[in-house]
């Protein structure tokens, strides 16, 4: 019997969370969910969600969580079938609670990458919003400058990385992620699922994130072995 793995991965703007979210779905078979592809998505069919996001969006502020949770918790209960990966909530404290009161998690990745790497790494970023592909102009750049590898289509800077947001962005993160950190350190049900990566390269916190997906998978599917 093989049992359903549940996991978030937290951290800043730039600290890396879709391209590590990437690798975990790729190698471990986890749904990648994304709360920032959610909200995109709502904004680009123009839903009554999205319009509002949008406004909080351009000013490079956090989505208010009653838009947030109702936007993502219908998401996960189409999911009870998966193993999923949850990327970018919960952001506060409130989100925290309610993903606490809807279901069990497994492991809470905590991404912590120093200040000046963020704003280094997101001022470079660009996306061809079609299809999400993210790149960077240093790290991993398109083929073509300021073209989509695949389809040669332009791609953009979204008017969140821009410098004026990005700082409010940043700013906003530290204030509110600090409460949630509390609540996976503390909070009964969540004891002992929350850990913490520091560096300034996502190559070097890779492996170790997949050793502690590869453990707790691992774990958690001989126990219900066991328990069969
Ligand atoms: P998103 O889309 O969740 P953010 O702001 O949390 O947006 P973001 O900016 O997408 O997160 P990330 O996913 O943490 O960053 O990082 P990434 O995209 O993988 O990497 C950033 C860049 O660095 C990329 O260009 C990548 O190639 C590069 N990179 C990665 N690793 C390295 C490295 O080692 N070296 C170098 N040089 N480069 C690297 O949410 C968007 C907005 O939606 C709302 C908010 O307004 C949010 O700002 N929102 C919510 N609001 C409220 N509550 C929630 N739960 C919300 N979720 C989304």
């Amino acid at each position: 019997m093989s049992k359903l793995f549940r996991a978030v991965i937290m951290g800043p703007p730039g600290s890396g969370k879709g391209t590590i979210s990437e690798r975990i779905a790729h190698s471990f078979g986890l749904k990648h969910l994304s709360s920032g592809d959610f909200v995109r998505e709502n904004i680009a069919a123009k839903t009554e969600a999205g319009v509002l996001a949008k406004t909080y969006i351009k000013k490079g502020l956090l989505v208010p969580d009653h838009v947030m949770t109702r936007l993502l918790l219908p998401r996960l209960e189409e999911m009870t079938k998966y193993s999923w990966l949850l990327d970018g909530f919960p952001r506060t404290l409130a989100q925290a609670e309610a993903l606490n009161s809807a279901c069990d998690l497994d492991v809470a990745i905590n991404l912590n990458i120093p200040l000046e790497t963020l704003k280094e790494r997101l001022q470079h970023r660009w996306i061809h919003p079609p299809s999400g592909r993210v790149y960077n102009m240093c790290f991993n750049p398109p083929h073509v400058q300021g073209k989509d590898d695949i389809t040669g289509e332009p791609l953009i800077q979204q008017e969140d990385d821009r410098p004026e947001a990005l700082v409010a962005r940043l700013r906003h993160y530290k204030d509110v992620a600090k409460p949630v950190i509390d609540f996976y350190k503390m909070t009964e049900k969540a004891k002992g699922i929350l850990y913490t990566f520091s560096d300034t390269e996502t190559d070097r916190i890779w492996p170790n994130i997949s050793t502690l997906l590869s453990t707790k998978i691992s774990t958690i599917q001989s126990d219900a072995r066991c328990a069969s």
